[in-house]
């Protein structure tokens, strides 16, 4: 749905979408038996609301997230809170402090609007370090923000000079 949809032989449009039926016949193939139900309950009950069915009932998407080039989605830019967090993983703070965030694989920096939101996605990295990005002067800068439809904000890039490292400002005190 995000990163390898060759895999099991579905398109993404430029928005993400993919037709549900081709979904669940692919899938089945490919050893993953599901049926039409049991997906439209994952997606009423995915913790994080990571997927939306079309208004015509047939399509699905990720709201954020993707890797994959034929994704294009549009945001609305919207005008961020003053701060959001950023949560990473310790062994990434050297390479942050030198290069800011970037993207890597995704489409967009992903920042969160609470800490606790944040420390749960850097986790997924190892142990978790929140860091507090200033949004505020960063739109005032020009740059721009997206929220995809789960609440999770999105930006192109974060440059060294807006995120706070508080406790792990030092260079090299965890290299
Ligand atoms: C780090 C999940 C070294 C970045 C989550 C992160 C999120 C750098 C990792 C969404 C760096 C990329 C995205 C730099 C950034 N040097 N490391 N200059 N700049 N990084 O998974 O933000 O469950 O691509 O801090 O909940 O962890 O997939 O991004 O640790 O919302 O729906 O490089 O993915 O949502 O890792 O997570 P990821 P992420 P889903």
């Amino acid at each position: 749905m995000r990163h390898k949809p060759e895999l099991i032989g579905i398109v993404l449009d430029e928005q993400g979408y993919t037709d549900i039926e081709t979904l669940i016949k692919n899938a089945c193939e490919f050893g993953k038996h599901f049926d039409h139900a049991q997906l439209l309950a994952v997606v009423a009950n995915n913790d994080k609301q990571r997927y939306q069915i079309s208004d015509d009932g047939t399509q699905i998407r990720a709201v954020q997230g993707h890797s994959h080039p034929s994704v294009k989605r549009y945001y609305e830019p919207q005008t961020p809170p003053n701060v959001l967090y950023h949560g990473t993983a310790f062994k990434f703070l050297d390479s942050i402090k030198q290069h800011g965030l970037i993207a890597g694989s995704r489409h967009y920096v992903h920042l969160s609007a609470d800490s606790d939101t944040a420390t749960k996605v850097g986790a997924r990295h190892g142990k978790a370090v929140v860091l507090i990005i200033d949004t505020a002067k960063m739109h005032a800068d020009g740059h721009v923000f997206y929220q995809a439809e789960n609440g999770v904000w999105l930006t192109e890039s974060v440059a060294v000079g807006y995120i706070e490292f508080g406790q792990f400002g030092q260079f090299g005190q965890f290299g």
